[in-house]
């Protein structure tokens, strides 16, 4: 969301919610009432709090549409939309910190079959959204066609998270040619979490 906001020079109001802090600040009644699913993020907009990375950003696009994040196309439109999905449906939940807890701490899973969980997840969805790109294009500079694009809002977060947990992004290369593309925009960058005023 960081990502898309920055890309469209649209500034929002940051309120920080800090997910190991007493708990989890996510889980505060405060923050229930804001979004029940105890995730982040949200924004609140015209008097509503909506939550859902992918939901916030298409709803962004439409209303100020003028540095679009979905192409014109409708069969581009629903690759990017394919390749984001992928990464936030089928990738991300399964490394998500109260997955990860709940493995932990319910379940009695150690430290070293937790990473073993958390690699196999990532490594296979990353497999396939290399697969997925490759099969569009070589000399690839974005997820789908010549700019970004909501799936390349998902895939950088995550190529982030996969350093997190140490894994091997070596066989990506398609998704590493992106990520670097990426970064080289002042957009990507300054969304990145080591730029925000509540890192650590
Ligand atoms: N599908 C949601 C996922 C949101 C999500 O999982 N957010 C994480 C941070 S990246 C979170 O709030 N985790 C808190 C927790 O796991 O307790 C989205 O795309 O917004």
């Amino acid at each position: 969301v960081r990502i898309a906001l920055n890309l469209k020079g649209l500034e929002a109001e940051q309120v920080f919610v800090h997910l190991g802090r007493n708990g989890g600040e996510q889980f505060s009644a405060a923050f229930k009432d804001v979004n029940p699913q105890s995730l982040v993020p949200v924004l609140e907009t015209e008097g509503k709090a909506l939550s859902q990375s992918l939901a916030i950003i298409e709803y962004l696009d439409e209303i100020h549409p003028e540095y679009p994040l979905l192409p014109q196309q409708s069969s581009e439109r629903a690759r990017c939309r394919q390749i984001a999905l992928a990464i936030a449906c089928e990738i991300h939940p399964l490394n998500n910190l109260r997955v990860l807890n709940y493995l932990v701490d319910e379940l009695g899973v150690d430290e070293v079959r937790k990473q073993l969980w958390v690699r196999h997840w990532m490594e296979s969805g990353l497999q396939a959204v290399e697969e997925l790109i490759e099969a569009e294009a070589s000399g690839v500079r974005f997820c789908v066609g010549d700019r970004p694009s909501i799936a390349d809002c998902c895939l950088i977060p995550q190529l982030f998270n996969a350093r997190r947990f140490d894994v091997d992004l070596a066989p990506f290369s398609k998704l590493r040619e992106i990520e670097r593309h990426c970064m080289s925009l002042d957009a990507f960058q300054r969304a990145a979490p080591s730029r925000q005023p509540d890192a650590a």
